[in-house]
């Protein structure tokens, strides 16, 4: 139980200025606030007055009281709202004044209702931004990994506009019941909830696919695969170099055993490897796969692509190599043990 005091008057149209302004009777309610709250039993006060644009304007003030006693001791005491009226009778209609004391049954439901308001205003609604924030964020970065660089800035307008669109919506419609406001942030969460679950399902799977892939890498079309173990040979513009870093390198090799040698063009020329006879002769000025003398395959390889060259020598012994474009810079010894 609440008990109210109700003090209401109507200002006259043509003292309303005077009333509203400085040492007028709406700023003496407004500072009696103060006084009323520093008594014992106070609950609250309230000032309304007609929304009327023209013509009296009706004033209504109530002081909440926890009890009748209160509101009795109030109500007798000076200064009160009724006295605060009656100091500013010059500006209300004559006769427009009156007093009631009244009791109102809200007062059980009331003061929790208030306690989870402030709870909620000062707990929840920054914890719910913050976490509403993190998740738009998460989401947002998640789509924006999966997504393809020139979808950045369409995404972003889209971002931009539709948050354009809820705030004009809101700013427009100052009344939006609660379970639009309640909609809206369902749609909007479910959104990025669905979206974001699903660019990182996209980035795990295709991330999976890159370890799986990376092992046993398919060679790029018109290469040859490198065979395991194999020397390896670097071709640069005009060199060889072996994995050491040595240049035209002394390679060796076993005798009586076919050795693969993996050839990687790295520089921007046409490079190969062409290995002399037992003679120590080139009888071709560029070799020819499965030709008189060994020779890398393909014969010519271009900037960036692989090849292998296949040798064997049965006798023990130093042989030459050198690739046919280039064979004054680029040569060196096959070594065979
Ligand atoms: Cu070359």
């Amino acid at each position: 139980m609440e008990y109210v005091q109700t003090v209401l008057a109507r200002i006259a149209a043509n003292k309303f200025d005077e009333a509203s302004g400085p040492g007028g009777l709406l700023a003496a309610l407004e500072a009696h606030r103060d006084v009323a709250s520093a008594q014992s039993g106070y609950r609250g006060m309230d000032i309304t007055r007609s929304a009327n644009p023209e013509g009296d304007v009706l004033v209504v003030a109530e002081t909440h009281w926890a009890n009748n006693n209160a509101l009795a001791d109030y109500s007798t005491r000076q200064p009160n709202v009724e006295g605060i009226f009656n100091e500013h009778a010059d500006e209300l209609v004559p006769g427009s004044l009156q007093t009631h004391r009244m009791q109102s049954d809200k007062a059980g439901q009331e003061a929790p209702t208030r306690a989870y308001d402030r709870l909620a205003l000062a707990l929840f609604v920054p914890l719910g931004v913050l976490a509403f924030a993190l998740l738009v964020i998460y989401a947002l970065s998640r789509i924006y990994l999966t997504l393809p660089g020139e979808w950045a800035t369409p995404l972003a307008a889209g971002v931009a506009l539709g948050v354009l669109g809820i705030a004009w919506y809101f700013a427009s419609h100052p009344y939006v019941p609660r379970w639009q406001i309640a909609g809206l942030a369902v749609v909007v969460l479910g959104t990025l909830a669905i979206a974001g679950t699903a660019a990182a399902v996209y980035d795990e799977q295709n991330k999976e696919v890159k370890t799986v892939e990376s092992p046993t890498a398919a060679p790029a079309p018109g290469t040859t695969p490198a065979a395991p173990g194999a020397p390896e040979i670097d071709m640069g513009d005009n060199f060889f170099q072996d994995a050491s870093g040595q240049k035209n390198p002394t390679i060796s090799i076993s005798a009586g055993q076919e050795t693969t040698i993996n050839l990687n063009n790295k520089g921007q020329a046409i490079h190969n490897m062409h290995v002399a006879n037992a003679s120590g002769q080139y009888t071709q000025s560029i070799c020819k796969v499965g030709g008189a003398e060994f020779c890398s395959d393909p014969a010519q390889v271009t900037a960036g692509k692989s090849a292998k060259l296949v040798v064997k020598f049965d006798q023990p012994g130093t042989y030459d190599y050198r690739c046919d474009f280039h064979f004054d810079q680029m040569k060196g010894k096959l070594e065979v043990k």
